[in-house]
């Protein structure tokens, strides 16, 4: 089969949209770090959508680390299909929107010079929350990071996101030129404002003065994205690539939802993103919030639960009844107290879209994928709720469930003895303190909990937390997850 590339996008079938604008024409105003699926099924589709009108936007997409996107991507002349579907229906789509490709490794100077280029006004990220080299309870930057360390004093070939970015500010300030401005798109409270106080203290170890321009002089919105956008499998390339009679090393399978929200703090032009059905707002917060802890704080749930029942993929979970009866419950009674209104915002209407988006048949979207990184998550996702809802003397049994399934998930064995593969940051620490405090709550807890990077000091200090944490965590080892979580749903 041939590949799908612009010599051949004349050969898609009828059905198929494909790039209504001449892209040749189209110029690199945008750098994006981190070239995931999740980018490529989100902000590069609203972008795709205005280039017919302003050709300004195109994207140079770059993989901090692994070259397998831009492998896969360049002879398709970066083209690659995304397909939405509920099950039911499916609207395929190829975008356009990566004019280049790039792997920081590969060539650190050239991707700062693209960076400083004066059409560039904006560079994204999309690399995860464990990209930001900091302190997820605190949100403060790790200094003894070792990508931090080497970057501070060899910022012309920077390897972590803040070394590239603020290298490139360099560049730009250098060569007198404005700054761009720096759009953070991943699940992290207030993620523009924690990025822009991470570049600052990132910058003040290499340059005060730098540092201080920085901090006057460039944007960084704070934005909420949402799309549910799996790990794309070989089923979904062989799907695709026989809808397309074209083959298609990378696609995307996402579902037909997405949602926007950006804080309107841009330095110079700026997309009209809001053309495509993103929504400019002043305060991000609130949307923020909402989408963290209800969303992503129900997914870290499911997964970790559902993991443990046997469940592999997100809809597997949801068909199981305590376990959905639980996260509805959850979200209900135990998330929404701790939201701020929004005016005119239906939140239960939210709710119960979430839960149909989540039993989406057609997104093969993997438990194992969602419990990676659980360090880096659980604040944002579960804690801070917790700690809101504590702070109101208010119960929290269904949000210490989860963060027990956690602990249960990262004590490395399954409930049939299997070990557990842990894929986090801080997996080598974790291991070490499960293996010490073996299969038992009152010592596996504890342990746990003093990882103040992630508990911070004062939950691990309430005894309210501590002993519903502990008493789950038991439970989930005495009775195994399905009964701990049928015990909770139906009480
Ligand atoms: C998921 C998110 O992998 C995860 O941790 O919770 O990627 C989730 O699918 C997105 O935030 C949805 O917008």
């Amino acid at each position: 089969m041939d590949r799908l590339s612009p010599a051949t996008l004349h050969r898609l079938p009828a059905g198929i949209l494909r790039p209504d604008y001449d892209r040749t024409t189209v110029a690199t105003g945008i750098v994006h770090l981190g070239l995931g699926a999740f980018h490529r099924g989100h902000q590069a589709v609203y972008t795709d959508a205005l280039l017919k009108d302003d050709p300004r936007w195109g994207i140079l997409g770059v993989s901090l680390r692994s070259p397998d996107t831009r492998d896969a991507l360049q002879p398709q002349g970066g083209l690659y299909t995304v397909t939405a579907s509920d099950g039911a229906s499916r609207a395929r789509r190829v975008i356009g929107a990566l004019t280049g490709l790039a792997v920081a490794p590969d060539d650190p100077a050239g991707l700062l010079a693209r960076l400083a280029d004066p059409a560039v006004r904006i560079v994204s990220t999309t690399v995860t929350e464990k990209g930001y080299s900091h302190d997820p309870a605190t949100g403060a930057l790790r200094a003894d990071d070792p990508d931090v360390r080497h970057d501070s004093v060899n910022l012309t070939h920077p390897r972590s996101t803040l070394g590239v970015i603020v290298g490139g500010l360099r560049l730009r300030r250098q060569a007198g030129l404005p700054p761009f401005t720096v759009l953070a798109c991943d699940n992290l409270p207030a993620n523009g404002h924690t990025l822009r106080g991470l570049v600052i203290a990132f910058a003040e170890l290499v340059d005060r003065d730098l540092a201080r321009w920085i901090a006057g002089d460039v944007r960084f919105p704070s934005t909420m994205v949402d799309r549910i956008v799996p790990a794309t499998t070989d089923a979904d390339r062989t799907d695709v690539s026989a809808a397309l009679g074209l083959d298609d090393a990378w696609p995307v399978v996402t579902e037909p939802f997405s949602q926007w929200v950006i804080e309107d703090d841009f330095g110079g032009d700026r997309p009209a993103w809001d053309v495509s059905g993103a929504q400019f707002v002043r305060d991000v917060a609130p949307f923020e919030l909402m989408k963290l802890r209800l969303l992503n704080g129900a997914h870290s749930t499911i997964a970790y639960l559902g993991d443990l029942m046997g469940c592999e993929t997100v809809a597997a979970a949801m068909a199981e009844p305590d376990l959905a009866g639980l996260v509805e419950d959850m979200m209900r009674e135990e998330v929404t107290l701790t939201l701020p209104a929004l005016g005119g915002f239906d939140v239960t209407a939210y709710r119960a879209a979430l839960l149909q988006r989540f039993r989406n048949p057609a997104l093969k979207h993997r438990t194992a994928q969602i419990a990676m990184d659980g360090s880096q998550k659980l604040p944002q996702r579960l804690l801070g709720t917790i700690s809101d809802r504590l702070a109101r003397g208010l119960p929290i049994t269904r949000l210490a469930l989860a963060v027990a399934g956690w602990m249960r998930y990262v004590s490395g064995t399954d409930e049939q003895g299997q070990p557990i593969e842990l894929r986090d940051p801080l997996a080598a620490k974790l291991r070490a303190l499960a293996d010490e405090a073996g299969p038992v709550a009152s010592r596996l807890a504890p342990a746990l909990l003093s990882v103040t990077s992630v508990f911070g000091n004062d939950l691990p200090a309430d005894p309210r937390f501590t002993d519903a944490v502990e008493a789950a965590l038991d439970s989930l080892f005495r009775r195994g997850c399905r009964t701990t979580v049928a015990q909770i749903s139906q009480s």
